[in-house]
């Protein structure tokens, strides 16, 4: 049974959840066709750069690598899935206790990220957003998902860094607090890995860098802030 408790939980004291078996394994296959279809079409761009990375969009320089479906391209081609990012707004606000609210950003509200075999990657970095949902369409055993939990406590000295690692489980969704943890997505070796990332945002909050979007889509250095 579906435990609110421990969602909330694992939201709040360890920067994410993942909702287990929310799509049915043969619709993620289905749908992973049809991408692999789009990719080889070549109607999706591909990101590939590293090092580009600044403060300004909390991002520390690491190496991308993998066709990104944007906001257009999902509902072009995969409208059900624009779908499914509306149909569970109430459970991404019962889980974060937040009046949560979609995106009202047309490139970055729904994503794809199709990580090829071989180097697939996302550097590290911080999301601009409150609150981030990753639905996996691929099962994997390579490349989790790496996160950094901060953690400090009255009675120790210093501060100090959890590591999780999060492997892609198909039809999962993660929720994560995307702004508080350092994260990125370790290369692939032999599998695709396949995450469609959903955007969310709480309602009196939805900033978001003007840079941002033309650095992760279309590797355009960003300014520095000032
Ligand atoms: O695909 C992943 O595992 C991570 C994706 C991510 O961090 C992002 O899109 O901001
Ligand atoms: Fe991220």
């Amino acid at each position: 049974m579906f435990d609110l408790r421990k969602h909330q939980y694992n939201y709040f004291y360890n920067l994410a959840t993942v909702v287990e078996d929310l799509i049915p394994a043969n619709i993620c296959d289905h749908l992973t066709t049809r991408i692999n279809g789009i990719i080889a079409d070549g109607l999706v761009d591909h990101v590939c750069h590293s090092s580009l990375g600044t403060d300004a969009v909390s991002d520390l320089g690491g190496a991308y690598n993998h066709h990104i479906f944007k906001g257009e391209d999902i509902r072009t081609h995969l409208p059900e899935l624009a779908a499914v990012y509306h149909a569970v707004l109430p459970l991404i606000s019962i889980i974060t206790c937040s009046d949560t609210v979609v995106s009202p950003y047309a490139v970055s509200d729904i994503n794809i990220k199709a990580y090829p075999a071989g180097g697939g990657t996302l550097g590290l970095h911080y999301d601009t957003n409150g609150i981030t949902v990753l639905l996996s369409l691929t099962e994997n055993t390579e490349a989790p998902l790496r996160m950094q939990i901060p953690r400090s406590h009255p009675s120790k000295k210093e501060p100090w860094i959890e590591h999780k690692n999060i492997y892609a489980k198909k039809g999962a969704l993660l929720v994560m607090q995307g702004r508080k943890t350092l994260h990125d997505s370790e290369p692939t070796i032999a599998e695709q890995k396949l995450s469609v990332i959903m955007n969310y945002y709480e309602r009196h909050d939805t900033y978001r860098h003007e840079d941002f979007d033309n650095f992760v889509y279309y590797g355009i250095k960003p300014a520095e802030l000032v």
